[in-house]
Protein backbone atom coordinates (compact mmCIF):
# COMPACT_ATOMS: atom_id res chain seq x y z
CA UNK A 1 0.00 0.00 0.00
CA UNK A 2 1.15 3.19 -0.63
CA UNK A 3 1.18 6.55 0.84
CA UNK A 4 -2.40 8.06 -0.84
CA UNK A 5 -3.58 4.37 -0.13
CA UNK A 6 -3.03 4.67 3.02
CA UNK A 7 -4.27 7.74 3.58
CA UNK A 8 -7.00 6.99 1.77
CA UNK A 9 -7.99 3.83 4.14
CA UNK A 10 -7.43 5.82 7.73
CA UNK A 11 -9.43 8.70 6.11
CA UNK A 12 -12.37 5.83 5.11
CA UNK A 13 -11.57 4.25 8.64
CA UNK A 14 -11.91 7.95 10.34
CA UNK A 15 -15.29 8.46 8.67
CA UNK A 16 -16.79 4.77 9.18
CA UNK A 17 -15.95 5.86 13.13
CA UNK A 18 -18.21 8.85 12.92
CA UNK A 19 -20.69 7.32 11.38
CA UNK A 20 -20.99 4.74 14.29
CA UNK A 21 -20.79 7.11 16.63
CA UNK A 22 -23.89 8.94 15.04
CA UNK A 23 -25.79 5.79 14.74
CA UNK A 24 -24.75 4.76 18.80
CA UNK A 25 -26.08 8.26 19.79
CA UNK A 26 -29.11 8.19 17.45
CA UNK A 27 -29.83 4.90 19.22
CA UNK A 28 -29.37 6.38 22.31
CA UNK A 29 -31.43 9.25 22.03
CA UNK A 30 -34.51 6.79 21.03
CA UNK A 31 -33.93 4.65 23.56
CA UNK A 32 -33.88 7.37 25.82
CA UNK A 33 -37.17 8.85 23.94
CA UNK A 34 -38.69 5.28 24.40
CA UNK A 35 -37.64 5.20 27.99
CA UNK A 36 -38.88 8.82 28.62
CA UNK A 37 -42.38 7.97 26.58
CA UNK A 38 -42.76 4.66 28.40
CA UNK A 39 -42.61 6.68 32.11
CA UNK A 40 -45.13 9.07 30.94
CA UNK A 41 -48.38 6.76 30.80
CA UNK A 42 -47.03 4.84 34.18
CA UNK A 43 -46.63 8.30 35.99
CA UNK A 44 -49.88 9.55 34.49
CA UNK A 45 -51.60 6.42 35.46
CA UNK A 46 -50.70 6.60 39.09
CA UNK A 47 -51.12 10.00 39.28
CA UNK A 48 -54.89 8.87 38.18
CA UNK A 49 -55.07 6.34 40.42
CA UNK A 50 -54.34 8.07 43.15
CA UNK A 51 -56.75 11.06 42.15
CA UNK A 52 -59.25 8.43 42.23
CA UNK A 53 -58.42 7.68 45.73
CA UNK A 54 -60.91 8.61 49.20
CA UNK A 55 -58.90 11.63 50.27
CA UNK A 56 -59.72 9.94 53.86
CA UNK A 57 -60.43 6.74 55.31
CA UNK A 58 -62.12 5.40 58.82
CA UNK A 59 -61.89 2.03 60.03
CA UNK A 60 -64.12 0.80 62.77
CA UNK A 61 -62.90 -0.90 65.63
CA UNK A 62 -66.27 -1.58 67.04
CA UNK A 63 -67.62 -0.04 70.03
CA UNK A 64 -68.36 3.36 68.39
CA UNK A 65 -64.94 3.59 68.66
CA UNK A 66 -63.22 4.40 64.87
CA UNK A 67 -59.79 5.59 63.22
CA UNK A 68 -59.35 8.21 60.67
CA UNK A 69 -56.91 8.73 57.81
CA UNK A 70 -55.57 10.94 55.52
CA UNK A 71 -54.37 10.22 51.91
CA UNK A 72 -50.95 10.83 51.54
CA UNK A 73 -49.66 11.55 48.09
CA UNK A 74 -46.15 10.28 46.57
CA UNK A 75 -43.80 12.90 46.16
CA UNK A 76 -40.08 13.98 47.22
CA UNK A 77 -38.78 16.06 49.90
CA UNK A 78 -35.16 16.48 50.88
CA UNK A 79 -35.15 14.28 54.42
CA UNK A 80 -32.71 15.22 57.60
CA UNK A 81 -31.72 18.55 58.06
CA UNK A 82 -28.16 20.26 58.31
CA UNK A 83 -29.24 23.68 60.20
CA UNK A 84 -27.07 24.42 62.85
CA UNK A 85 -30.00 22.97 65.74
CA UNK A 86 -29.92 19.36 63.80
CA UNK A 87 -28.09 16.58 65.49
CA UNK A 88 -25.29 14.74 63.67
CA UNK A 89 -27.61 11.75 62.80
CA UNK A 90 -30.14 13.94 61.05
CA UNK A 91 -27.16 14.82 57.89
CA UNK A 92 -26.35 14.16 54.96
CA UNK A 93 -29.94 15.90 53.86
CA UNK A 94 -30.78 13.87 50.97
CA UNK A 95 -33.69 13.24 48.17
CA UNK A 96 -36.18 10.90 49.24
CA UNK A 97 -39.15 9.74 47.02
CA UNK A 98 -42.26 8.15 48.37
CA UNK A 99 -43.13 5.97 45.42
CA UNK A 100 -46.51 5.15 46.45
CA UNK A 101 -49.61 6.58 48.23
CA UNK A 102 -50.42 5.74 51.65
CA UNK A 103 -53.34 6.54 54.42
CA UNK A 104 -51.71 7.65 57.65
CA UNK A 105 -53.83 8.40 60.79
CA UNK A 106 -54.64 11.87 61.41
CA UNK A 107 -53.87 11.13 65.21
CA UNK A 108 -51.83 9.21 67.70
CA UNK A 109 -53.56 5.74 68.72
CA UNK A 110 -55.77 7.08 71.81
CA UNK A 111 -56.41 4.72 74.62
CA UNK A 112 -59.35 4.03 73.47
CA UNK A 113 -58.38 2.71 70.20
CA UNK A 114 -56.06 0.77 72.00
CA UNK A 115 -58.40 -0.92 74.72
CA UNK A 116 -60.72 -1.54 72.27
CA UNK A 117 -58.38 -3.70 70.62
CA UNK A 118 -55.89 -4.72 73.31
CA UNK A 119 -58.61 -5.03 76.76
CA UNK A 120 -56.16 -2.86 79.06
CA UNK A 121 -54.94 0.38 78.94
CA UNK A 122 -51.23 0.49 80.10
CA UNK A 123 -50.97 4.63 79.86
CA UNK A 124 -50.34 6.46 82.61
CA UNK A 125 -51.86 9.76 82.38
CA UNK A 126 -55.36 8.28 81.85
CA UNK A 127 -57.68 10.15 79.44
CA UNK A 128 -59.91 7.88 76.34
CA UNK A 129 -59.18 10.86 73.70
CA UNK A 130 -55.34 10.78 75.36
CA UNK A 131 -52.75 9.28 73.01
CA UNK A 132 -52.16 5.78 74.25
CA UNK A 133 -48.52 5.14 75.96
CA UNK A 134 -45.87 3.35 77.66
CA UNK A 135 -46.40 1.21 74.63
CA UNK A 136 -43.23 -0.68 73.20
CA UNK A 137 -42.54 -0.93 70.17
CA UNK A 138 -43.57 -5.06 70.26
CA UNK A 139 -46.76 -4.32 71.99
CA UNK A 140 -47.57 -1.96 69.10
CA UNK A 141 -46.63 -4.48 66.74
CA UNK A 142 -49.45 -6.90 68.41
CA UNK A 143 -52.17 -3.98 68.43
CA UNK A 144 -51.42 -3.72 64.51
CA UNK A 145 -52.14 -7.66 64.40
CA UNK A 146 -55.27 -7.18 65.98
CA UNK A 147 -55.98 -4.32 63.86
CA UNK A 148 -55.91 -5.92 60.34
CA UNK A 149 -58.53 -7.68 61.41
CA UNK A 150 -60.79 -5.06 61.49
CA UNK A 151 -58.84 -3.26 57.82
CA UNK A 152 -60.67 -4.76 55.57
CA UNK A 153 -58.78 -4.12 52.31
CA UNK A 154 -56.17 -2.55 53.61
CA UNK A 155 -53.20 -3.79 55.45
CA UNK A 156 -51.90 -1.76 58.50
CA UNK A 157 -48.44 -1.16 59.96
CA UNK A 158 -45.96 1.41 61.50
CA UNK A 159 -45.05 4.46 59.22
CA UNK A 160 -41.67 4.59 57.88
CA UNK A 161 -38.93 7.02 59.28
CA UNK A 162 -38.86 8.42 55.84
CA UNK A 163 -43.20 8.34 55.53
CA UNK A 164 -43.15 9.57 58.96
CA UNK A 165 -41.28 12.90 58.01
CA UNK A 166 -42.59 13.13 54.67
CA UNK A 167 -45.91 13.42 56.08
CA UNK A 168 -45.32 15.60 59.57
CA UNK A 169 -43.20 18.23 56.72
CA UNK A 170 -46.29 18.29 55.00
CA UNK A 171 -44.37 20.27 51.90
CA UNK A 172 -42.11 22.19 54.26
CA UNK A 173 -38.47 22.04 54.58
CA UNK A 174 -38.33 24.39 57.48
CA UNK A 175 -37.46 22.76 61.59
CA UNK A 176 -41.28 22.71 62.05
CA UNK A 177 -43.86 22.12 59.34
CA UNK A 178 -44.59 25.91 60.43
CA UNK A 179 -41.60 27.26 59.79
CA UNK A 180 -37.90 27.23 61.59
CA UNK A 181 -39.23 29.60 64.55
CA UNK A 182 -39.77 27.55 68.08
CA UNK A 183 -42.53 30.69 68.98
CA UNK A 184 -45.21 29.26 66.43
CA UNK A 185 -44.41 25.66 68.20
CA UNK A 186 -47.09 26.15 70.63
CA UNK A 187 -49.99 26.40 67.93
CA UNK A 188 -49.26 22.83 66.86
CA UNK A 189 -47.91 20.98 69.68
CA UNK A 190 -47.78 20.14 73.31
CA UNK A 191 -44.09 20.07 74.16
CA UNK A 192 -42.63 21.11 77.78
CA UNK A 193 -43.54 24.52 77.09
CA UNK A 194 -47.13 24.38 77.20
CA UNK A 195 -47.91 20.50 78.33
CA UNK A 196 -48.59 21.04 81.79
CA UNK A 197 -46.28 17.64 82.67
CA UNK A 198 -49.17 15.45 80.82
CA UNK A 199 -50.17 14.86 77.24
CA UNK A 200 -53.50 16.06 76.01
CA UNK A 201 -56.26 14.64 73.92
CA UNK A 202 -55.63 14.08 70.23
CA UNK A 203 -56.71 17.06 67.74
CA UNK A 204 -56.70 19.84 69.92
CA UNK A 205 -53.51 21.95 68.32
CA UNK A 206 -53.73 22.48 64.92
CA UNK A 207 -53.33 19.77 61.98
CA UNK A 208 -50.10 20.41 59.62
CA UNK A 209 -50.96 21.58 56.12
CA UNK A 210 -52.09 17.95 55.37
CA UNK A 211 -54.68 17.54 57.97
CA UNK A 212 -52.74 15.51 60.45
CA UNK A 213 -52.50 16.01 64.26
CA UNK A 214 -49.80 16.44 67.31
CA UNK A 215 -46.64 15.11 64.94
CA UNK A 216 -44.72 17.27 66.73
CA UNK A 217 -44.78 16.86 70.50
CA UNK A 218 -48.08 15.12 72.66
CA UNK A 219 -45.91 11.48 72.72
CA UNK A 220 -43.50 9.80 70.23
CA UNK A 221 -44.14 7.80 67.78
CA UNK A 222 -42.70 4.60 66.87
CA UNK A 223 -41.64 3.97 63.54
CA UNK A 224 -40.93 0.12 61.62
CA UNK A 225 -36.71 1.49 60.91
CA UNK A 226 -34.06 0.37 62.93
CA UNK A 227 -32.18 2.85 63.68
CA UNK A 228 -29.18 3.72 61.49
CA UNK A 229 -27.14 6.37 60.16
CA UNK A 230 -28.30 8.12 56.75
CA UNK A 231 -26.31 7.45 53.50
CA UNK A 232 -25.80 10.72 50.86
CA UNK A 233 -27.63 9.05 47.86
CA UNK A 234 -31.05 9.69 46.84
CA UNK A 235 -33.32 6.95 47.77
CA UNK A 236 -37.00 5.80 46.81
CA UNK A 237 -39.08 4.14 49.81
CA UNK A 238 -36.54 3.56 52.03
CA UNK A 239 -37.33 1.00 55.25
CA UNK A 240 -33.80 1.52 56.90
CA UNK A 241 -31.72 -1.31 57.93
CA UNK A 242 -31.58 -4.70 57.68
CA UNK A 243 -31.23 -5.47 61.40
CA UNK A 244 -30.13 -3.40 64.34
CA UNK A 245 -30.85 -2.83 68.25
CA UNK A 246 -32.91 0.08 68.66
CA UNK A 247 -36.19 1.43 67.15
CA UNK A 248 -36.38 4.73 65.80
CA UNK A 249 -39.09 7.46 67.26
CA UNK A 250 -40.18 10.62 66.47
CA UNK A 251 -41.66 13.89 66.88
CA UNK A 252 -40.83 14.70 70.70
CA UNK A 253 -43.44 14.68 73.09
CA UNK A 254 -45.44 16.48 75.93
CA UNK A 255 -41.71 16.50 78.14
CA UNK A 256 -39.65 17.52 75.36
CA UNK A 257 -37.96 20.65 74.45
CA UNK A 258 -38.56 22.32 70.89
CA UNK A 259 -35.50 20.52 69.29
CA UNK A 260 -36.42 17.58 69.66
CA UNK A 261 -39.99 17.95 68.26
CA UNK A 262 -38.39 19.22 65.24
CA UNK A 263 -39.48 17.22 62.06
CA UNK A 264 -36.19 15.65 61.15
CA UNK A 265 -35.03 14.96 65.13
CA UNK A 266 -34.70 11.22 65.28
CA UNK A 267 -34.81 9.35 68.98
CA UNK A 268 -32.54 6.74 68.97
CA UNK A 269 -31.78 5.21 72.42
CA UNK A 270 -34.36 2.33 72.56
CA UNK A 271 -35.17 -0.98 72.32
CA UNK A 272 -38.30 -2.60 70.35
CA UNK A 273 -39.17 -3.81 74.37
CA UNK A 274 -38.74 -0.14 75.80
CA UNK A 275 -41.93 1.90 77.30
CA UNK A 276 -42.47 4.91 79.14
CA UNK A 277 -45.01 7.96 79.91
CA UNK A 278 -43.92 9.74 76.74
CA UNK A 279 -44.02 6.77 73.77
CA UNK A 280 -46.96 6.38 71.82
CA UNK A 281 -47.65 5.45 68.40
CA UNK A 282 -49.51 6.23 65.27
CA UNK A 283 -50.84 3.88 62.05
CA UNK A 284 -50.53 3.83 58.04
CA UNK A 285 -53.18 2.05 56.20
CA UNK A 286 -52.25 0.90 52.55
CA UNK A 287 -54.55 -0.33 50.16
CA UNK A 288 -54.09 -4.01 49.27
CA1 LIG B 1 -46.74 13.00 68.37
Amino acid sequence: MDRSEKTTCLALAGLLAAILLIANAAGAAAQGNLQEAKAKPDQAQTKAAVDGMAATRTLDLGRGVTMAFVLIRPGSFMMGSDSKVSNKDEKPVRKVTIAKPFYMAKYEVTQEQWESLMGSNPSHFKGGKNPVEKVSWNECRDFLTKLKDKASGMDVRLPTEAEWEYACRAGSSAEFCHGDAEAGLGDYAWFTNNSDGKTHPVGEKKANAWGLYDMHGNVWEWCSDWYGRYGSAAETDPVGPSSGARRVLRGGSWINFAGSCRSASRNNYYDPEFSYLSIGVRVVAVVR
